[in-house]
């Protein structure tokens, strides 16, 4: 592969502790080119150091609209392999990198922008969002990771009816679904997304890192098995100093209650 990341099509700035990666190919509804999957993949493989939470967005009326069809020429099956590897990299930089994302998602949310929101770890959507697979109509299947992490949403049956019949999700359903975890006014996904992300980056940063490596591994495990990987994991990050000095803080009344409001 010999094409160059285009770090003109996204930028990443900082918002206190809060990365915030922005797809930037509005004329084009940010549709993924290999040169934005490759900045991708290096944005979320560099993220600024202070960064303990990230939130991903996309410039202009849409979210993403997918793979850039204008890049879709006739590959051999090696090359096909090989192009759908780059993008499986740059999504697991993104779900199994070092900080919690959460996507605001608004307008189009489609084909590989619908696996690529689904590599975040967290989905906002405003109510101009609407999510589809038109992967069946334009002849071919998902290649960025959706076979693995739609149905981990949405199960197997919903994104058949997706695929097969091109059904389109508006953001009502998509929450009903699974797909979306918080709905905001039009307009309004992006501001809720920064809140969350910055109520993430107070977390502990081993808490962070074991419900994004931990988490989904267990999820996959045999019982058993899902129940040792628990136990080790719970192990090593009540061991580590911040969970210490947080046990302390609340057992001394110097830490929040939880309450309903949350
Ligand atoms: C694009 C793309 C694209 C827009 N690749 N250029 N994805 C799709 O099948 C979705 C295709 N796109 C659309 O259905 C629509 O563009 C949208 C619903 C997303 C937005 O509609 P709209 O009216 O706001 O924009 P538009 O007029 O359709 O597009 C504006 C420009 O963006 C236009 O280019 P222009 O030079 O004529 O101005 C479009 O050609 C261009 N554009 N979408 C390339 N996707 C790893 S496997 C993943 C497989 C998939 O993702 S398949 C699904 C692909």
């Amino acid at each position: 592969m010999t094409t160059p990341p285009d770090f003109d099509a996204l930028t990443c700035t900082l918002e206190g502790d809060v990365a915030v990666v922005r797809l930037q190919r509005a004329a084009k509804r940010n549709a993924l080119s290999d040169g934005l999957i490759l900045a991708l993949r290096h944005t979320f493989e560099h993220l600024p150091a202070q960064a303990r939470a990230a939130v991903l967005c996309g410039e202009g009326e849409h979210f993403c609209a997918g793979l850039d069809l204008a890049e879709l020429r006739e590959r051999d099956a090696v090359e096909g392999l090989h192009h759908s590897r780059m993008w499986h990299q740059a999504f697991e930089a993104i779900e199994h990198g070092r900080v919690p994302v959460v996507a605001a998602l608004h307008g189009a949310v489609v084909g590989g922008g619908l696996e690529l929101a689904s590599a975040c770890h967290l989905r906002v959507a405003d109510d101009t969002a609407y999510f589809a697979l038109p992967e069946g109509s334009r002849g071919i299947f998902v290649g960025g990771s959706g076979a693995v992490r739609i149905p981990r949403l949405i199960g197997v049956a919903r994104m058949l009816d997706m695929m097969l019949t091109g059904r389109v999700l508006d953001v009502q359903e998509a929450e009903r679904a699974g797909l979306v975890q918080y709905r905001t006014a039009a307009g309004q996904a992006l501001p809720r997304a920064l809140e969350l992300a910055q109520r993430i980056a107070r977390n502990a940063p081993m808490t962070n890192y074991a419900l994004m490596h931990a988490l989904p591994r267990i999820a996959e495990q045999a019982a058993d098995h899902g129940l040792f990987t628990e136990a080790l994991m719970a192990a090593i990050a009540q061991s580590a100093p911040e969970a210490k000095t947080r046990l302390r803080d609340f057992l001394e009344g110097r830490a929040a209650k939880v309450r309903k409001d949350g």
